[in-house]
């Protein structure tokens, strides 16, 4: 049995063809982790959406922001932007089917040592918490309240944590942390608006990298994640596995293997 992780598809279904192939990807054996985005800004959201669901007993899934948004836009709390390309998902007759699906995946998962999310675990929460608060928002994703959770989740404030943060915006935070975070600093105060790469001066700054700090209490874990394109795949430790690799933005979609460490990548156009 071998666990391959895919970063962020976003609708780019040719090459995840292409690397399962490659790998000669086996559903009596293998599994497949996804650091979520699994959909938007590409053009085959709904065929990615439908391949993944179809493929779902060897799957292993994260929520990134961009399927956060899609689930947003089906209630009604988000209109689509220009540049997103999920309508299709919205108009399709199985659409209730796959969302309801996609409602029920976690913000984080752990296998043994192995961390999976798709931003990052910020440095003021060791493991431990970093499941505990992600099981908040996944409550709130599954009960009676999970219309009214899109209706709140959007925003960049409160951008400090404190454990006596309650409803809403705790929630919003915590969402923030596990799928929109790059930057933050040391007690986990995030910069949502810096995208761009890491730059030499940063080991001064006061916003880093979430895996630069290094007083991070999540120390034990390896964390295989997404979402941060300018990366290029490098985060400079190996403790922090970025599959980011910008296939919707002309780069390329990775697939790391979980136990040899290898990677292997395809364009979105080849
Ligand atoms: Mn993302």
């Amino acid at each position: 049995m071998t666990d391959y992780v895919v970063g962020d598809i976003q609708g780019c279904l040719p090459p995840l063809e292409r690397l399962l192939a490659r790998v000669h990807f086996s559903p009596d054996r293998d599994l497949l982790w996804s650091v979520g985005d699994i959909v938007n800004r590409g053009p085959a959201c709904l065929d990615t959406l439908r391949f993944l669901y179809e493929r779902r007993d060897n799957l292993r899934l994260v929520l990134g922001n961009h399927d956060l948004h899609l689930l947003a836009a089906r209630t009604g709390a988000r209109k689509l932007s220009p540049s997103d390309t999920l309508e299709p998902i919205l108009r399709a007759r199985d659409s209730d089917r796959l969302l309801d699906w996609l409602q029920e995946q976690p913000l984080l998962r752990r296998a043994g040592d192995d961390l999976f999310v798709h931003a990052g675990i910020p440095p003021q929460w060791d493991s431990t918490t970093a499941e505990d608060r992600a099981r908040e928002v996944a409550a709130a994703l599954t009960g009676p309240d999970c219309d009214r959770f899109f209706g709140h989740m959007y925003g960049n404030r409160p951008a400090t944590w404190a454990d006596d943060l309650t409803d809403w915006p705790r929630l919003r935070l915590i969402t923030n942390f596990l799928t929109r975070m790059r930057y933050c600093a040391a007690d986990g105060t995030l910069d949502l608006e810096n995208k761009g790469p890491p730059d030499a001066d940063s080991e001064d700054a006061p916003f880093r990298p979430w895996f630069r700090h290094p007083h991070r209490l999540a120390a034990g874990e390896r964390v295989i994640f997404g979402h941060w394109a300018a990366l290029g795949g490098d985060t400079g430790d190996e403790r922090f596995v970025g599959l980011d690799t910008g296939c919707v933005w002309g780069g390329e979609l990775t697939f790391f293997n979980l136990d040899s460490g290898e990677r292997l990548g395809e364009r979105c156009g080849d």
